[in-house]
């Protein structure tokens, strides 16, 4: 039974469940949402995903949503190769990962990308279209996060907390990296790096990697390897537009100082609270 994935292109949680499918050669119909439309709120779509976003999958005649939910289905739905390690306290682990992504690293990357690419798209629209933009936005904490970071930009306090997260899950996984391990729960790629994979990347297109892994060797080979997976490939980079590529290209460097800046400082506050960090 085939798979119909609703998705829009450069959206990092489309990205996750694309290479999730490429890795168990999972074939998939694509439709496209598109976002800049507003079409993730037609009535038709809300049906399937009631939270007006993308992805959402149908499989068997049933939508399943949030993108992490959706890699988990398809890893039970479709076993080879597992994509989960079979003991429950590893899979526990694995999902404690999932939890960094979906309750820090999206936001955080939402964040960063509307600072850098979106905030100016807005600012070359009129008034009344950035209104309408907010006011489609049903989720009004989301609202207030967006219109907080077009006003002041790499200065709103959202960018700064997902500046912190970033920071936070890197210290985190150059050590775990640093058992020696190739992938994050051991010798075999999970969903726990799958789950990483588009935020660490989305930095990296916005040219702003560095600023966090520079001194982070175990990340830097963890990401090498991440770059020669074929599913990695086709799952983000092939699908990419060279418009999309030039657009994060030439963004990200304009807010690269303030970012390198709010790190440097949350560093330095981190090691007075910790001197032996
Ligand atoms: N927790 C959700 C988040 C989905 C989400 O935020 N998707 C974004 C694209 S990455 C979206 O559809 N945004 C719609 C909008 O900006 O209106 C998931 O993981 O599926």
């Amino acid at each position: 039974m085939t798979v119909t994935l609703y998705q829009f292109g450069n959206s990092v949680c489309c990205q996750k469940v694309r290479i999730t499918m490429l890795e168990k050669g999972v074939e998939w119909d694509s439709v496209e949402v598109n976002l800049f439309r507003n079409e993730q709120y037609a009535p038709s779509y809300l049906m399937l995903n009631p939270k007006g976003v993308v992805p959402t999958i149908l499989h068997a005649g049933q939508p399943i949503i949030e993108s992490t939910l959706i890699c988990e289905y398809l890893d039970e739905t479709f076993p080879d190769p597992p994509l989960a390690p079979s003991s429950p306290a590893e899979r526990s682990q694995m999902r404690l990962w999932s939890k960094m992504v979906d309750e820090g690293l999206h936001e955080g990357i939402s964040e960063i990308s509307f600072c850098a690419m979106f905030r100016e798209r807005l600012r070359a629209s009129t008034e009344e279209q950035r209104e309408t933009r907010f006011n489609n936005i049903g989720d009004p904490k989301r609202r207030d996060r967006f219109k907080s970071t077009y006003e002041q930009g790499p200065a709103s306090p959202f960018v700064l907390y997902a500046v912190a997260s970033f920071e936070k899950a890197f210290a985190q996984l150059e050590k775990t990296l640093s058992t020696g391990s190739p992938w994050i729960l051991g010798g075999q790629m999970s969903l726990a790096d799958i789950n990483l994979m588009p935020y660490v990347a989305r930095l990296e297109f916005l040219g702003l990697l560095d600023l966090w892994i520079d001194q982070r060797p175990h990340i830097k080979a963890w990401w090498s390897r991440v770059l020669e997976q074929r599913s990695f490939r086709a799952g983000i980079l092939e699908p990419l537009t060279e418009a999309e590529r030039a657009e994060m290209w030439l963004s990200g460097p304009k807010i690269r100082e303030p970012l390198g800046k709010l790190i440097l400082d949350l560093r330095a506050k981190m090691a007075a609270l910790d001197p032996t960090r």
